[in-house]
Parts: C-alpha cells; structure tokens; sequence
C-alpha cells in the first residue's frame, strides 16, 4: 500500500512536471499593428514541439488556418472559424505557415518555427498571393540574420 501511494505521487508529479514544460503562445490578430494593417502579433514564434498557439481577437473578423504549401509534408492542417480563439498544438518539427482566410491577399501572415528545423527552400520559391508573399520574405530574411 505505501509503495502504491509512492507511485501515484510520482505520477502526478510527472504529469505535472510535463504540463509546466509544454508552453501556450498568445498571437494576436489585429487589423493595424507595429508592421502595418492587418497583421498578427508576433509574425514569427520559435516554439517546442508540444507547445501551443492560441490565436486571440484582438480585432474581429480573423481567424487562423495553416497554409498547405508552407507546411510539413503529411501535416493534416487546420481551418479556424472567423472569430474564432483558436489553439493549436504542435507535436512534430518544422516550419508552419498561417495565415487569415479573409486577408491572405493583404499580408495577413505569420510562421511557426517547431523545434530544431532549416527552412525548407520550398517556402521561398513559393509565391503567397499579394502583399503575403513580401511579408514572408521579411519574415525570412530576419531568420537568415540569424
Ligand atoms: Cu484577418
């Protein structure tokens, strides 16, 4: 009996020890932030697989969805509604396009960095329509520096 309340001590502080390494994010959605209009805050996030991104309503009529072409090959992806609070978990590593529904065209963009990973030289040669595709080159250029 005292070997078994033992064991379910270690459990819980196991449990406990691995809900406190997993983080959660907050990215904002906003239609007018520090780079422009339409934007989330931040643009770019270096998470641990694991961890978690929510997406708050800053501003309404946002909402997050992955972006096919600027994800890792098997990914499932993930559509949220518009207002929608989103959260996603992260489990394996790469690189993770985001982007609004709605504002795609208007540079409404952002990327998730999981783990260790390189960029895939297919996220560069890929055109996002609009004012996206010059937001993911800015976006690239700041991980070069890197
Ligand atoms: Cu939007």
């Amino acid at each position: 009996m005292k070997y078994l309340k033992q064991s379910l001590q270690i459990l819980c502080l196991l449990a406990f020890a691995s809900s406190a390494f997993a983080q959660t994010h907050e990215v904002l959605m906003k239609n007018r932030g520090a780079g422009g209009p339409m934007v989330y805050e931040p643009d770019y996030l270096e998470i641990q697989p694991g961890d978690t991104v929510k997406f708050i309503r800053k501003h309404k009529s946002h909402n997050a969805a992955s972006i096919a072409e600027l994800s890792p090959a098997g990914y499932p992806g993930f559509m949220g509604k518009i207002d929608e609070e989103i959260e996603v978990t992260y489990d394996n590593a790469g690189f993770y396009g985001i982007k609004c529904t709605p504002h795609y065209a208007q540079g409404m963009v952002m990327l998730i960095k999981v783990g260790d990973a390189s960029l895939p030289e297919s996220y560069r040669a890929f055109k996002a329509p609009g004012i996206a595709d010059k937001r993911f080159q800015e976006i690239y250029a700041r991980i070069d520096k890197r």
